[in-house]
Protein backbone atom coordinates (compact mmCIF):
# COMPACT_ATOMS: atom_id res chain seq x y z
CA UNK A 1 0.00 0.00 0.00
CA UNK A 2 0.80 3.73 -0.74
CA UNK A 3 0.47 6.35 1.61
CA UNK A 4 1.18 9.68 1.02
CA UNK A 5 1.99 12.08 3.67
CA UNK A 6 0.69 16.23 1.90
CA UNK A 7 -0.57 19.41 2.97
CA UNK A 8 -3.43 21.39 0.86
CA UNK A 9 -1.72 24.35 1.06
CA UNK A 10 1.63 23.10 -0.06
CA UNK A 11 2.12 22.70 -3.51
CA UNK A 12 5.89 20.67 -2.83
CA UNK A 13 3.49 18.13 -1.48
CA UNK A 14 0.27 18.59 -4.03
CA UNK A 15 2.55 17.47 -7.03
CA UNK A 16 3.04 13.78 -5.97
CA UNK A 17 -0.71 13.49 -5.06
CA UNK A 18 -1.96 15.00 -8.36
CA UNK A 19 0.51 12.25 -10.16
CA UNK A 20 -0.64 9.62 -8.19
CA UNK A 21 -4.48 10.45 -9.15
CA UNK A 22 -3.35 11.40 -13.21
CA UNK A 23 -1.72 7.72 -12.99
CA UNK A 24 -4.51 6.01 -11.72
CA UNK A 25 -2.40 4.51 -8.63
CA UNK A 26 -3.65 2.94 -5.91
CA UNK A 27 -2.64 5.12 -2.77
CA UNK A 28 -3.99 6.55 0.77
CA UNK A 29 -3.03 10.13 1.69
CA UNK A 30 -2.85 12.07 4.93
CA UNK A 31 -2.66 15.36 5.81
CA UNK A 32 0.54 16.51 8.06
CA UNK A 33 -0.49 19.21 10.36
CA UNK A 34 1.98 21.74 9.85
CA UNK A 35 0.21 24.41 11.74
CA UNK A 36 0.98 22.03 14.86
CA UNK A 37 4.40 21.35 13.54
CA UNK A 38 3.15 17.45 13.21
CA UNK A 39 6.25 17.10 10.91
CA UNK A 40 8.36 17.85 13.72
CA UNK A 41 7.36 15.79 15.56
CA UNK A 42 9.48 11.93 16.14
CA UNK A 43 6.28 9.97 14.70
CA UNK A 44 6.66 11.72 11.35
CA UNK A 45 10.43 12.12 11.47
CA UNK A 46 10.55 8.48 11.05
CA UNK A 47 8.71 8.65 8.10
CA UNK A 48 10.64 11.67 6.09
CA UNK A 49 13.88 12.83 8.70
CA UNK A 50 13.88 15.86 6.70
CA UNK A 51 10.70 17.22 8.53
CA UNK A 52 8.94 18.61 5.87
CA UNK A 53 6.05 17.30 3.69
CA UNK A 54 6.05 15.20 0.92
CA UNK A 55 6.58 12.13 1.86
CA UNK A 56 5.89 8.21 0.86
CA UNK A 57 5.77 5.50 2.24
CA UNK A 58 5.46 2.58 0.16
CA UNK A 59 5.49 -1.10 1.89
CA UNK A 60 8.73 -0.32 3.93
CA UNK A 61 10.59 2.27 1.50
CA UNK A 62 10.11 5.35 3.02
CA UNK A 63 10.99 8.70 1.30
CA UNK A 64 10.70 12.38 1.38
CA UNK A 65 11.38 14.89 -1.49
CA UNK A 66 8.95 15.05 -4.40
CA UNK A 67 10.30 15.47 -7.21
CA UNK A 68 12.09 12.11 -5.91
CA UNK A 69 8.29 10.52 -4.64
CA UNK A 70 7.06 12.11 -8.22
CA UNK A 71 9.34 9.76 -10.38
CA UNK A 72 9.01 6.59 -8.09
CA UNK A 73 4.54 6.81 -8.61
CA UNK A 74 5.12 7.16 -12.44
CA UNK A 75 7.63 4.25 -12.51
CA UNK A 76 5.57 1.98 -9.99
CA UNK A 77 2.19 3.13 -12.18
CA UNK A 78 3.56 2.11 -15.62
CA UNK A 79 1.76 5.28 -16.66
CA UNK A 80 2.94 7.30 -20.18
CA UNK A 81 3.43 10.78 -17.52
CA UNK A 82 6.55 9.27 -17.80
CA UNK A 83 8.69 6.88 -19.94
CA UNK A 84 10.79 3.85 -19.51
CA UNK A 85 13.30 5.62 -22.54
CA UNK A 86 16.13 7.60 -20.74
CA UNK A 87 16.45 9.88 -23.43
CA UNK A 88 13.11 10.58 -23.37
CA UNK A 89 12.73 10.48 -19.50
CA UNK A 90 15.68 12.89 -19.43
CA UNK A 91 14.03 15.07 -21.57
CA UNK A 92 10.90 14.98 -18.84
CA UNK A 93 13.20 15.42 -16.08
CA UNK A 94 14.60 18.76 -17.99
CA UNK A 95 11.08 20.56 -17.40
CA UNK A 96 10.20 19.16 -13.96
CA UNK A 97 13.62 20.51 -12.91
CA UNK A 98 12.98 23.59 -14.88
CA UNK A 99 9.93 24.32 -13.40
CA UNK A 100 11.16 23.05 -9.60
CA UNK A 101 14.19 25.38 -9.67
CA UNK A 102 13.25 28.44 -12.03
CA UNK A 103 9.02 28.56 -11.43
CA UNK A 104 8.55 27.16 -8.26
CA UNK A 105 10.59 28.61 -6.24
CA UNK A 106 9.84 31.90 -7.17
CA UNK A 107 5.80 31.51 -6.28
CA UNK A 108 6.44 29.65 -3.28
CA UNK A 109 8.99 33.34 -2.52
CA UNK A 110 5.71 35.44 -3.65
CA UNK A 111 3.16 33.16 -1.77
CA UNK A 112 5.23 32.89 1.58
CA UNK A 113 5.66 36.74 1.53
CA UNK A 114 2.19 37.76 0.39
CA UNK A 115 -0.19 34.84 1.97
CA UNK A 116 1.93 32.69 4.41
CA UNK A 117 3.25 35.95 6.00
CA UNK A 118 -0.03 37.70 7.32
CA UNK A 119 -1.29 33.99 8.58
CA UNK A 120 1.59 33.22 10.53
CA UNK A 121 2.71 36.55 12.26
CA UNK A 122 5.74 37.01 10.16
CA UNK A 123 7.08 40.02 8.31
CA UNK A 124 6.47 40.10 4.62
CA UNK A 125 9.60 40.87 2.60
CA UNK A 126 8.85 42.99 -0.17
CA UNK A 127 12.38 42.77 -2.01
CA UNK A 128 11.35 38.85 -2.07
CA UNK A 129 8.48 39.45 -3.46
CA UNK A 130 9.96 41.82 -6.18
CA UNK A 131 12.53 39.65 -7.16
CA UNK A 132 10.28 36.43 -7.21
CA UNK A 133 7.94 38.36 -9.48
CA UNK A 134 11.01 39.63 -11.94
CA UNK A 135 12.62 35.81 -11.89
CA UNK A 136 8.95 34.46 -12.70
CA UNK A 137 9.11 37.28 -15.38
CA UNK A 138 12.16 35.86 -17.01
CA UNK A 139 11.73 32.26 -16.56
CA UNK A 140 8.19 31.93 -18.05
CA UNK A 141 9.19 32.60 -21.72
CA UNK A 142 10.22 29.55 -22.34
CA UNK A 143 6.89 28.06 -20.27
CA UNK A 144 5.24 30.45 -23.05
CA UNK A 145 6.84 28.92 -26.12
CA UNK A 146 6.68 25.35 -24.93
CA UNK A 147 3.26 25.45 -24.16
CA UNK A 148 2.13 26.88 -27.81
CA UNK A 149 3.32 23.89 -29.25
CA UNK A 150 1.05 20.32 -28.17
CA UNK A 151 -0.07 22.17 -25.25
CA UNK A 152 2.26 20.08 -23.03
CA UNK A 153 5.71 21.10 -21.79
CA UNK A 154 6.81 17.50 -23.40
CA UNK A 155 5.57 15.80 -26.57
CA UNK A 156 1.83 15.68 -27.08
CA UNK A 157 0.37 14.18 -23.79
CA UNK A 158 0.23 14.74 -20.47
CA UNK A 159 3.61 14.47 -18.33
CA UNK A 160 5.22 14.81 -14.94
CA UNK A 161 6.44 17.95 -16.47
CA UNK A 162 3.14 19.54 -16.89
CA UNK A 163 1.87 18.30 -13.59
CA UNK A 164 5.21 19.93 -12.01
CA UNK A 165 4.12 23.19 -13.30
CA UNK A 166 0.08 22.71 -12.89
CA UNK A 167 1.80 22.19 -8.67
CA UNK A 168 4.01 24.91 -8.83
CA UNK A 169 1.06 27.27 -9.57
CA UNK A 170 -1.03 26.39 -7.18
CA UNK A 171 -1.05 29.35 -4.82
CA UNK A 172 -1.23 31.79 -7.79
CA UNK A 173 -4.74 33.11 -7.05
CA UNK A 174 -4.01 33.51 -3.45
CA UNK A 175 -1.08 34.97 -3.64
CA UNK A 176 -2.04 37.24 -6.17
CA UNK A 177 0.11 36.71 -8.83
CA UNK A 178 -0.41 38.57 -12.10
CA UNK A 179 0.44 35.96 -14.90
CA UNK A 180 -1.94 37.76 -17.48
CA UNK A 181 1.68 38.29 -19.86
CA UNK A 182 1.56 34.91 -19.97
CA UNK A 183 -1.80 34.39 -22.00
CA UNK A 184 -0.99 30.88 -22.96
CA UNK A 185 0.09 29.62 -19.40
CA UNK A 186 -3.10 31.77 -18.19
CA UNK A 187 -5.03 29.74 -19.97
CA UNK A 188 -3.65 26.33 -20.07
CA UNK A 189 -3.68 26.33 -16.09
CA UNK A 190 -7.22 27.19 -16.14
CA UNK A 191 -8.11 24.06 -18.24
CA UNK A 192 -5.46 21.72 -16.11
CA UNK A 193 -7.20 22.63 -13.01
CA UNK A 194 -10.62 20.95 -14.04
CA UNK A 195 -9.12 17.87 -15.57
CA UNK A 196 -10.04 14.30 -13.66
CA UNK A 197 -6.92 14.52 -11.66
CA UNK A 198 -6.91 17.86 -10.11
CA UNK A 199 -10.59 17.83 -9.37
CA UNK A 200 -10.08 14.22 -7.86
CA UNK A 201 -7.90 16.15 -5.24
CA UNK A 202 -9.71 19.36 -5.14
CA UNK A 203 -12.26 21.79 -6.63
CA UNK A 204 -9.35 24.59 -6.48
CA UNK A 205 -6.44 25.64 -4.13
CA UNK A 206 -7.45 25.92 -0.61
CA UNK A 207 -11.20 24.56 -1.08
CA UNK A 208 -10.08 21.91 1.76
CA UNK A 209 -9.69 24.79 4.25
CA UNK A 210 -12.85 26.59 3.46
CA UNK A 211 -10.64 29.38 0.76
N1 LIG B 1 12.36 20.27 -1.58
C1 LIG B 1 11.19 19.82 -0.86
C2 LIG B 1 10.45 21.01 -0.29
C3 LIG B 1 9.41 20.58 0.73
C4 LIG B 1 8.94 21.74 1.59
O1 LIG B 1 9.59 22.81 1.65
N2 LIG B 1 7.82 21.55 2.27
C5 LIG B 1 7.32 22.58 3.16
C6 LIG B 1 5.86 22.90 2.86
S1 LIG B 1 5.72 23.67 1.27
C7 LIG B 1 7.35 22.06 4.59
O2 LIG B 1 7.14 20.90 4.84
N3 LIG B 1 7.59 22.98 5.53
C8 LIG B 1 7.54 22.68 6.93
C9 LIG B 1 8.87 22.87 7.60
O3 LIG B 1 9.89 23.14 6.92
O4 LIG B 1 8.90 22.71 8.83
C10 LIG B 1 10.31 18.98 -1.78
O5 LIG B 1 10.27 19.28 -2.98
O6 LIG B 1 9.67 18.03 -1.32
Amino acid sequence: MTTLYYHPLSNPSLYPVFIAEASGLDYTRKVVNLQTQEQKSDDYLSVNPFGRVPAMVDDDLAIGESSAIGRYLARKSGSDIYSEDMREAALIDQWVEFVVHHIRINVGRINFNRFIAPMVGAEPDQASIDLGLRFLADNLPHIEVALSGDGHLHGDRLTLADIALVAAFEPQHVAKIDISYAPVLSEWLERMRQEPWYQAVHTHFGAELGL
